[in-house]
């Protein structure tokens, strides 16, 4: 046998050492945009998401209504394969036919106007821009321009254009300090589209958002409304039924897949992708996993796969180490993998996207698989807290919580994820069935997260995600010091207590 030298770690094991910080280097300056597909050196990503999270492959946590959610943030979630491909395609298609109906208008624009009317109204007003929010009201992020016909972006950006004619002035505020343009326009557009219909509460049309370098000359944005596709959503696949499932997830709209096992360093992963390539090319986009090392790592990347997943046994509701004795500690194979993902791409110049998946307990431990090298982070126990979790909010001990089950329980039954061949069933669990503290919702939280990321990015001098895991420097913490980092030799406050006078 061969032996390991050094023990593998896990996130709480490590800490970040703060290094300078400029005057630039603010949280409202750091971008959390990433990669998800693969690509070659000097090009730009197919699909990159405006933050590095994506919802894990889990009946508890990611259907259609998740997915509308996080997309809404700039994530992506990934649709769970545990059903029938019916069902599975009907989420991907209520995702990808969901309409935003937010709009945010200096001007007076009825739901009854038509898009000509709304781009000539627009154009004799000489109100050449207006902006639309995420969420139609002021204090919503920018999320796009709608122009006007005649509108040349060449002459004045319409970011800065708008400062002119928006009240209030929050969105520009926002705009210019927060996202650029072009990164909002991904928040909610998926790479095939190039105009962004905007509908009132009614399902009407009320304008169109355009990209920066759309040119409505030459095609007529109302024609792609058949077709039009928005919020970038993925779906879990297995080793077993691809042949039906990955043509129906493609035609349902499906924009990125995922292979879905507990263990991914197996030929049953290269004939999936085989079947991919052969099929459709580079035009689906499929991730890879789970891998814990090097080498599988390397074998998921030479069989085509756009990004890989690392994680064994670390998922919260996981007890494949307790029954099968496999995993790593996902520190350990977030760090050989990160290295194993650039060593590929010096040879090759193709930089394949490394996800960890599985075990973030405490929010900086997102920050810390980033600093190690991971691209994104996949969550479960996280987004299955949340009101947009598919599962049920329960009273236990007086307390609420929600539900959230493993892939590998008997209560999913997704033998697909756990088989290694020959079975049809699942022969033991390898997940358990639990609660999870209720938390509210989610763009609630996730702001809180996200906030952590950035401030702690800044501590470390670095404004981007690339930056960060170049720049950060990590320390192994002992036990002792693990006990130091958090309230420790004084007597907590109960609020219940009254002061005595
Ligand atoms: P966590 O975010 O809850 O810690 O972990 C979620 C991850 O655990 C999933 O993305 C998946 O890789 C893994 N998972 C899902 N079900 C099981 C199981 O039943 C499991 N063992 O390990």
């Amino acid at each position: 046998a061969f032996y390991y030298n050094e023990p593998s770690h896990t996130f709480s094991e490590y800490l970040l050492v703060p290094g300078y910080s400029s005057a630039q280097c603010i949280p409202a300056n750091a971008s959390l945009r990433t990669p998800i597909t693969k690509f070659r050196k000097g090009e730009e990503p197919a699909i990159s998401m405006n933050i590095p999270l994506v919802s894990a492959i889990m009946q508890s946590v990611s259907d259609d209504n998740m997915a509308i959610a996080l997309a809404k943030e700039g994530g992506i979630s990934f649709i769970y394969g545990s059903q029938t491909v019916e069902q599975q395609a009907e989420m991907v298609t209520r995702v990808k036919n969901y309409k935003a109906g937010f709009v945010s208008s200096d001007s007076n624009v009825r739901p009854d106007q038509t898009l000509a009317d709304i781009l000539v109204l627009k154009s004799e007003t000489g109100h050449a821009t207006v902006a639309v929010t995420d969420d139609g009201t002021a204090n919503g992020k920018l999320v796009g321009i709608v122009t006007s016909r005649d509108y040349r972006v060449s002459r004045m950006d319409p970011a800065t254009r708008i400062s002119e004619f928006m009240t209030p002035i929050e969105n520009v505020i926002y705009a210019k300090e927060g996202i650029s343009l072009k990164e909002a326009n991904n928040v909610i557009w998926d790479h095939k589209l190039n105009a962004l219909p905007i509908l009132d509460n009614n399902q009407r049309l009320v304008a169109f958002v355009f990209r920066k370098d759309y040119d409505s000359h030459k095609e007529n944005p109302l024609e792609l409304l058949d077709t039009s596709k928005r919020y970038i959503v993925g779906a879990g696949i297995n080793t077993k039924d691809f042949a039906e499932r990955v043509p129906a997830l493609v035609e349902a709209g499906a924009d990125i897949l995922c292979i879905d096992s507990s263990e991914g360093f197996s030929e049953w992963q290269k004939l999936t992708i085989e079947f991919i390539r052969k099929n459709y090319g580079d035009s689906v986009k499929v991730g890879a996993g789970n891998v814990v090392d090097r080498e599988g790592f390397r074998f998921l990347a030479e069989a085509g796969a756009d990004f890989v997943k690392i994680g064994i046994g670390g998922g919260s509701i996981c007890i494949t180490r307790e029954t099968k004795g496999i995993g790593r500690g996902q520190a350990t194979a977030v760090i050989e993998v990160a290295k194993a993902r650039d060593e590929y791409f010096e040879e090759t110049g193709i930089y394949v996207p490394i996800c960890s998946d599985g075990g973030i307990v405490h929010d900086y431990h997102i920050t810390l698989a980033l600093a190690m090298g991971a691209d994104f982070c996949m969550l479960g126990r996280y987004f299955s807290r949340f009101d947009e979790s598919p599962t049920n909010k329960v009273m236990v001990n007086g307390n609420y919580m929600k539900e959230y089950w493993g892939e590998g329980s008997a209560r999913a039954r997704n033998w697909q994820r756990y088989d290694m061949g020959g079975a049809s069933k699942l022969s033991f669990e390898e997940g358990v069935d639990s609660y999870v503290p209720y938390a509210g919702s989610l763009h609630d939280n996730l702001s809180i997260t996200l906030s952590k990321v950035r401030s702690t990015m800044c501590n470390c001098g670095a404004l981007s995600i690339p930056e960060f895991q170049s720049n950060a420097r990590l320390t192994l913490v002992s036990s002792v010091s693990i006990v130091e980092g958090g309230a420790h030799d004084v007597v907590l406050k109960d609020n219940n207590i009254t002061p005595v006078k």
